[in-house]
């Protein structure tokens, strides 16, 4: 039996090439695992044996209560200082050289570091949109020296499992096309997932991200089940 109050937060990250559907995944799994999730009834607490209680919380307190069982979160964080500057990059209205923006992807991760950890601790399940590996592929994607892009990652919080929702860029153009940012283009990506898949480590769960939103979303809920992530 697992205790909420006792036990840490899963970390669940999800990885892949843009418009492979992680974002959409993500929420649905946040959203998952709070209706899931379930208050310690007040027997188990030793309270009015046999009696009934209603439940009024107010919408509120529900919402808190929520956000303490999982949250989403997304890399990059784009509201950060560093976060800005990353985005003008994406944007391009800001060129950069490309050791630059690596690292700051890699300094925006390392910002987050010490509240991921606590949340985490608290009992809190994050979900996270993108994690180092997006930094290790789309940096190694523009040829700079793998071991290079790996270095500044190295001792940031492991994820418990990855989720590479794992479709062919030819594909994901096909789903609406790509948006006008730096990345977003057939070759470059194509070029990011072969580099995706040799960062594959005994973590990950490769879907073929061509299946429906619901066929992919039990298939996530079920495997984080399996693998003890879910309170
Ligand atoms: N990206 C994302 C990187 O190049 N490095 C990183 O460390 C991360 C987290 O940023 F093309 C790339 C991947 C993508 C772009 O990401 C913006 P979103 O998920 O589309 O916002
Ligand atoms: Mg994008």
């Amino acid at each position: 039996p697992t205790d909420a109050s006792t036990r840490r937060g899963a970390f669940i990250v999800f990885e892949g090439c843009d418009r492979a559907g992680k974002s959409t995944q993500a929420a649905k799994l946040v959203e998952y695992l709070q209706k899931r999730h379930k208050q310690p009834s007040l027997k188990s607490l030793g309270v009015g044996v046999g009696e009934t209680f209603t439940n009024n919380l107010k919408e509120s307190e529900t919402m808190t209560d929520k956000a303490k069982v999982a949250q989403l979160w997304k890399f990059p964080d784009r509201t950060t200082h560093i976060g800005k500057m990353i985005d003008g990059y994406l944007k391009n209205t800001k060129d950069l050289d490309d050791h630059v923006v690596h690292l700051l992807f890699s300094a925006n991760r390392w910002e987050c570091m010490t509240a991921i950890k606590n949340i985490l601790l608290s009992g809190t399940t994050l979900v996270v949109d993108r994690y180092a590996y997006s930094g290790v592929a789309f940096s190694a994607a523009k040829d700079l020296d793998i071991n290079w892009c790996k270095s500044s990652d190295i001792g940031l919080l492991t994820p418990d499992i990855v989720f590479f929702m794992d479709l062919e860029p030819e594909e994901a153009v096909k789903r609406g096309g790509y948006g006008k940012e730096r990345y977003e283009k057939l070759e470059f990506q194509k070029k990011a997932r072969k580099i995706f898949l040799d960062l594959k480590d005994s973590s990950w769960k490769v879907l073929d991200a061509r299946q429906t939103i619901p066929e992919l979303h039990q298939q996530i809920f079920e495997t984080a089940e399996e693998n003890n992530l879910i309170i």
